[in-house]
């Protein structure tokens, strides 16, 4: 595929960056060391990554509880990321959001969620706001199936294809609402098929190759930045771990767990990569060293930090007065 080089190692790190900060994260809450709860997004870094290889630091992406991903992907820094996991007053929202509040506009990240299906409009405003000021920025939502059943869903994709928004609907359908499945939440097979319902294309992608993510996403993006209105991408993926830390899943069965970790999108990549003469294993295992270095130095980072302060509670509530 016409994907240059530096495209991909570029996602190759991020998704390997997204796996380790997960498996830190878990380790650090089994730990106690974590306040609150954490929804880990290990299984699914194709998405993200495949999405945001096509964005560049003017567009904007919404995002979920399962945000952590989509905020590395979209050049969320580690540190600043980590901190706030840890409740300091380094953190993106100085250690008052947590993991379901991070925000950065700087780098054009919206913010997780904790509402399901919340992040739809504000992107199609983004999308619209760029579109008024005539920029070419888009904005990407990011949501599950289970989101794909909310109101705001609707609202948000119908009002997107009436403005002809920069939008690009991202549904990463990992099978599950929580412990529901998604033949038990809803009775389309395809999250896809509602983009009919709009007059919006609709495409579907195997959500665990990167390569399928990029090129569908690559498309999207581009039809909305020159002018061709919102689309929707299905990627049907799946979670590694529970809904969030102290979830026993056993809504699920150990094969299925089992048979989609065979389909594990980062070993798939790296071994697509060496194949292709894009990396030799050593070059990949490098990376994974400096990643996880970079990942201990945000842990050691937010531990050294001042904790979230008490006199800081009430600050930031209202924007400031007078522009
Ligand atoms: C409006 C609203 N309803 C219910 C919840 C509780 N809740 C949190 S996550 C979730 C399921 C979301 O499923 P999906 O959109 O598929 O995302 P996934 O967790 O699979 O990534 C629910 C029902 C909530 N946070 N907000
Ligand atoms: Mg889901």
């Amino acid at each position: 595929m016409d994907v240059d080089r530096d495209a991909l190692i570029w996602m190759y790190t991020k998704m390997q960056t997204i796996r380790q900060f997960e498996t830190r994260v878990a380790r650090l809450m089994l730990e106690g060391k974590l306040p609150g709860t954490v929804h880990l997004y290990a299984g699914e870094e194709a998405v993200a990554c495949g999405v945001c290889a096509n964005l560049g630091p003017a567009d904007y992406v919404s995002s979920t509880h399962r945000g952590h991903g989509h905020l590395i992907a979209k050049g969320g820094d580690l540190d600043k990321m980590m901190a706030e996991l840890f409740a300091k007053s380094t953190g993106y929202c100085k250690g008052k959001g947590g993991s379901m509040h991070i925000a950065s506009l700087g780098v054009g990240i919206l913010g997780a969620n904790g509402i399901v299906g919340a992040g739809l409009p504000i992107a199609v405003g983004a999308g619209f706001a760029a579109k008024y000021r005539k920029s070419d920025a888009v904005a990407v939502a990011f949501f599950g199936d289970g989101a794909s059943n909310q109101g705001t869903f609707h609202e948000a994709v119908n009002l997107a294809a009436v403005l002809k928004a920069p939008v690009i609907f991202v549904c990463e359908n990992n099978g599950y609402a929580v412990s529901t499945s998604q033949a038990r939440h809803q009775t389309i097979v395809d999250v896809a098929d509602r983009a009919r319902a709009y007059g919006i294309p609709g495409a579907i992608v195997d959500g665990n190759d990167v390569f399928a993510v990029y090129k569908a996403a690559r498309e999207a993006i581009g039809r909305a930045r020159v002018g061709l209105g919102p689309s929707l991408v299905e990627c049907k993926t799946y979670r590694h771990y529970g809904h969030s830390i102290g979830d026993p899943g056993r809504y699920r069965t150990q094969e299925e767990v089992d048979a989609w970790k065979l389909k594990d999108p980062i070993p798939r990549l790296r071994d697509r990569l060496i194949e292709l003469g894009v990396m030799s294993g050593e070059q990949a295992d490098s990376i994974d060293q400096e990643v996880a270095g970079a990942i201990e130095s945000a842990v050691r980072f937010a531990e050294e930090s001042p904790s979230a302060s008490l006199e800081a509670l009430l600050e930031d509530v209202y924007a400031p007065s007078g522009n």
